[in-house]
């Protein structure tokens, strides 16, 4: 039972989101500079669009604009996945989606770590993309023991965390005082350690088999590896990099610039080379380099029923299929023009989306605007006005684009197709839990503002099983 001295387990992740980003900008000076140009940007695009600014501050998507944030991790072992998911439920973080990176040749697969409720998410929308290393994906079987052997002498989460943390689950909660001890203390988890685990012939042989192995089992714990704030204008901000000294990657991942945004678009900064020192120099540690950690930021849009993914999903592989991006980036302008070319089909306005029922919604009522007792469609209330349908954000990751963040930043931007298979069940087991479904989210989401704005407007008789069977609608 939480007692009244507990904090909202969402103030405790905006502690915890806090502390990472005042972390992170000390740790990675660019971060800050990327902050500041999307705030700039952020800005001029609110100021140049009134109604956007209207249309976002009515649907509460103002104030979250400049907390928002993600960050991602990659764990070595099922034992640090199940305990991390217990740290992240104390901040109300709970595991949404599998995302398998197996499928473009990276050997980890991963979930994301988010608050579930509007109000949640509204306060404040912090998650983490988190990833297990698969060592059961590494050729070489003597490389991958010895990868499992230095991974299981790490603890990466403090005694004082995991004291905090099952206190938080026995009690059902934590109070301010235990709350900023959790958060201190996972810092600890997260932040950068300049000292290596191992010597440098390890971590050439790690770093040999793939970058992301000697990333993830040459140091004490899961550093950080990048933050992203949420932009207005990815496009802009894409621009706007080189002007303040930072090299973006290649391409904008995910969908091309559209009038009603869909999904995710992400681009990023490449890796930092940062200076570690190697065990076993005489006492004072051999100096070498790594590259693991990078900026990132992301655009997000109105999350697609599975019919719309489904769309997505084709005129993407379309694209990648008739334009490949080179190492260093070549054809990328190639690549942008076929993106374009191909989301021609898929429909641009939120009103096409709705009727198409490619896209999920959220209802709120405006009474005053009502004009008759009983409205005989759902229609006729967005016609009036009784009924708005706002977007709902999409609040989760997309495996192609994560892929082409990953290969960017492990140091090539060329387009990865290579496939191995996933394998759910053994993240999952890991876990300690199923990770949720997002369409279901977002489903339930839509039906349950529909019907709660059905009520307020009196029109309860347009709540049918007409509704709840249509595609992106709930079952329940
Ligand atoms: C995670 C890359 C994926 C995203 O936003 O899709 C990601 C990583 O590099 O660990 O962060
Ligand atoms: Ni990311």
């Amino acid at each position: 039972m939480a007692q009244a001295q507990h904090i909202n387990p969402d103030e405790i992740r905006t502690l915890f989101s806090t502390a990472m980003s005042e972390m992170y900008c000390k740790e990675v000076p660019q971060y800050g500079t990327l902050i500041e140009l999307v705030r700039d940007v952020n800005k001029e695009t609110l100021d140049a669009d009134p109604a956007l600014r209207e249309r976002m501050s009515a649907a509460g998507e103002l104030e979250r604009l400049d907390v928002e944030r993600h960050g991602a991790i990659r764990l070595g072992t099922p034992a640090e996945l199940n305990a991390i998911g217990r740290m992240f439920a104390v901040m109300g973080m709970y595991p949404v989606g599998y995302y398998d990176l197996s499928v473009a040749g990276i050997p980890v697969h991963s979930t994301a770590f988010r608050p579930l409720e509007p109000t949640s998410l509204e306060r404040n929308p912090f998650r983490v993309f988190c990833s297990l290393l698969r060592l059961d994906l590494i050729e070489d079987p003597e490389l991958s023991t010895k990868a499992a052997d230095i991974l299981s002498q790490r603890q990466i989460v403090t005694d004082q965390a995991m004291v905090m943390t099952k206190k938080a689950e026995s009690e059902g909660g934590l109070s301010r005082e235990d709350a900023d001890t959790f958060v201190s203390e996972s810092m600890q988890t997260f932040r950068w350690h300049q000292q290596a685990t191992v010597d440098a012939d390890t971590y050439a042989r790690l770093h040999d088999a793939h970058r992301l192995i000697a990333d993830v089992v040459s140091f004490r714990g899961p550093h950080i590896n990048h933050l992203t704030p949420r932009t207005l204008d990815i496009d802009a901000v894409q621009r706007g990099m080189p002007k303040r000294g930072i090299t973006p990657k290649a391409v904008i991942e995910g969908p091309p610039r559209r009038s009603a945004d869909i999904l995710l678009r992400q681009t990023s900064f490449k890796a930092l080379e940062e200076s570690i020192l190697f065990l076993g120099y005489e006492g004072a540690g051999k100096p070498g380099t790594h590259t693991a950690r990078f900026g990132e930021i992301e655009q997000r849009g109105i999350a697609l029923t599975s019919t719309g993914r489904e769309l997505y999903d084709r005129l993407l592989s379309q694209t990648r299929t008739s334009v490949q991006i080179g190492p260093q980036g070549e054809g990328a302008a190639e690549y942008m023009a076929e993106l374009d070319k191909q989301f021609t089909a898929f429909p641009d306005s939120y009103a096409e989306l709705r009727n198409a029922k490619l896209a999920f919604f959220r209802y709120r009522a405006v009474p005053s605007r009502l004009s008759q007792e009983k409205a005989v469609s759902i229609d006729e209330l967005t016609t009036s006005g009784a009924l708005v349908a706002d977007p709902q954000t999409y609040e989760d990751f997309l495996p192609v684009s994560a892929a082409g963040i990953f290969q960017s930043n492990l140091g090539s931007d060329s387009q990865s197709n290579a496939s191995a298979a996933g394998n759910q069940t053994a993240f999952e087991e890991a876990l300690g839990k199923q990770v949720l479904d997002e369409m279901e989210l977002y489903a339930n989401t839509q039906a349950k503002s529909l019907k709660h704005a059905l009520e307020i407007l009196g029109q309860c008789h347009l709540w049918n099983d007409e509704q709840l069977s249509s595609p992106g609608s709930p079952i329940h």
